[in-house]
């Protein structure tokens, strides 16, 4: 047993999310990290409202138990996706990539749990005052779009500024990081890049497999320029973004230049001109497994790391 408040808050066994990705998280990774006993996440991404809908649907039919939808605020279908949520009743709500508040009193009136990722401190104290249940303070350790803080600086951080529950994410992909993340004052975390690698993922395996080879340093963050900072593993794509970046691009050539990448390289498996988006932790992920196997070696680690820390306290 490993339990935490968020844990009764959100109807689930083990204080795990799976992060939103989009074109990578949909029914069948999210029902499989429900039915494991975490959090799973239906990523609405840039799709349209009856691809998410259909994808409800599919999860509904796989497990009985609760699992999220993350509302991604950049998309152009972002009212129709919001509809569609509160027509299902989806149990929980995040949102990424910006400000929920427009929405916060149409998932209230549904039940919905309400839990935006942020990336400060000020943003995140804003969600609290607009009514968020709970709040993912993400470190730029993540993959995908990302602030410009660490998680193990901005996770106490936020756990200090706000008094609703902070998940912490950005960095994490086993029971090590788990307990890392409890003692910064988080009471649970969001993993992405750990569930990528999993057989319930439905992308194409080159993808998975890049992940596996990652090494520590095979990351990199593009589009600083344009406001919006990405992480990729290093591929032709990343190198070509880069050049065009250093050669003063517009951030219309650049999004223009960035356009379909990730369905690209998820779903078409082209991982060399695709964007393959992934955290840091990827140099720590070695194998592709079930998710009820990642979250039971999760919760075996975390235990024995608990009782190796017990023991350093007692000498
Ligand atoms: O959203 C994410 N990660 C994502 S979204 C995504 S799809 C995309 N692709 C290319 C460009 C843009 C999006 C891929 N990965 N993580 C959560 C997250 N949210 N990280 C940072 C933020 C964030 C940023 C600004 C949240 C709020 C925010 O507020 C701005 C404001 O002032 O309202």
């Amino acid at each position: 047993m490993l339990k935490t408040k968020i844990c009764e808050v959100l109807g689930i066994d083990y204080p795990i999310i799976q992060g939103g990705m989009a074109w990578v998280s949909d029914s069948s990774l999210a029902a499989a990290v429900s039915e494991a006993g975490g959090l799973g996440v239906i990523a609405a991404g840039n799709a349209p409202s009856d691809w998410v809908e259909n994808e409800i649907l599919k999860a509904q039919d796989i497990t009985n138990k609760p699992f999220g939808v993350n509302i991604m605020l950049l998309s152009p279908f972002v009212d129709d996706v919001v509809n569609v949520v509160l027509k299902h009743g989806v149990k929980v709500v995040t949102t990424g990539a910006g400000n929920p508040g427009k929405y916060m009193k149409d998932f209230k009136s549904i039940g919905a749990k309400v839990i935006p990722v942020m990336p400060s401190v000020a943003l995140a104290k804003r969600m609290e005052d607009i009514g968020a249940d709970a709040v993912i303070a993400e470190g730029m350790e993540s993959g995908g779009h990302i602030g410009e803080l660490t998680t193990m600086v901005i996770v106490p951080q936020i756990v200090d500024a706000l008094s609703i529950p902070v998940i912490a994410a950005g960095g994490i992909a086993d029971g090590r990081g788990l307990i890392a993340a409890l003692a910064l004052g988080a009471e649970g975390v969001q993993m992405g890049t750990r569930f990528v690698a999993s057989k319930e993922c439905s992308i194409v395996e080159a993808y998975k497999e890049a992940i596996v080879k990652a090494k520590d340093r095979d990351t990199v963050v593009t589009g600083r320029t344009t406001g919006h900072p990405v992480r990729i593993l290093k591929n032709k794509l990343a190198r070509e973004f880069m050049k065009l970046e250093a050669n003063g691009a517009t951030k219309e050539e650049l999004e223009k230049f960035g356009e379909g990448k990730l369905r690209l390289a998820a779903r078409e498996g082209d991982i060399q001109n695709g964007s393959v988006m992934a955290g840091q932790i990827a140099g720590l992920i070695k194998d592709i497994k079930p998710v009820k196997e990642i979250m039971e070696d999760i919760i075996k680690e975390a235990q024995a790391v608990i009782k190796k820390v017990n023991g350093v306290v007692e000498e």
